[in-house]
């Protein structure tokens, strides 16, 4: 009995201890997110380990519109900025995909892209605080307040 529990508390701890080398994996710093012509993401939260030392994200549109109508991006930025970078966005007009040139706040952004596009942005987190308050957003005018959600780098996933 002793012998048995002895053996099991050792598989418990190299289960344990053997887990974490799984987020080392290139694939897990790599994230996926849709968005459709109904204006919305299809995750509300998007998680990757501390571990990852740069983000890959692609953003897919799913949907059939043109990006005029209905283009979609994918921006990252400090929580308590979402709400001014929208505004931003959308004085940066379409030429600019809706993100002002050389805007601090913005942490990471893809294209602006239509129904059947994607596009795919790789960026580093050196500048991530681990459990940071991060949000991302669609800044195509009107479209941030149903698209947006919480980017969580690092702590438990979700
Ligand atoms: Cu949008």
């Amino acid at each position: 009995m002793t012998m048995l529990r002895h053996t099991l508390a050792v598989a418990a701890l190299a289960a344990a201890c053997c887990l974490p080398l799984r987020a080392h994996a290139d694939d897990s710093c790599k994230l996926e997110i849709s968005a459709n012509d109904q204006m919305m993401y299809d995750k509300q939260t998007l998680w990757v380990s501390s571990a990852c030392k740069s983000v890959t994200l692609t953003l897919h549109h799913s949907g059939k519109l043109p990006k005029a109508a209905m283009g979609h991006n994918w921006v990252l930025v400090n929580g308590p900025d979402l709400p001014a970078v929208a505004n931003a966005g959308m004085g940066a007009g379409a030429a600019s995909d809706y993100v002002p040139a050389g805007d601090k706040r913005v942490l990471a952004h893809t294209k602006l892209v239509g129904g059947g596009e994607s596009d795919t942005v790789t960026f580093p987190t050196a500048g991530l605080k681990e459990g940071g308050d991060y949000k991302f957003l669609c800044t195509f005018p009107g479209h941030n307040a149903l698209m947006h959600g919480t980017f969580k780098f690092g702590g438990p996933p979700s």
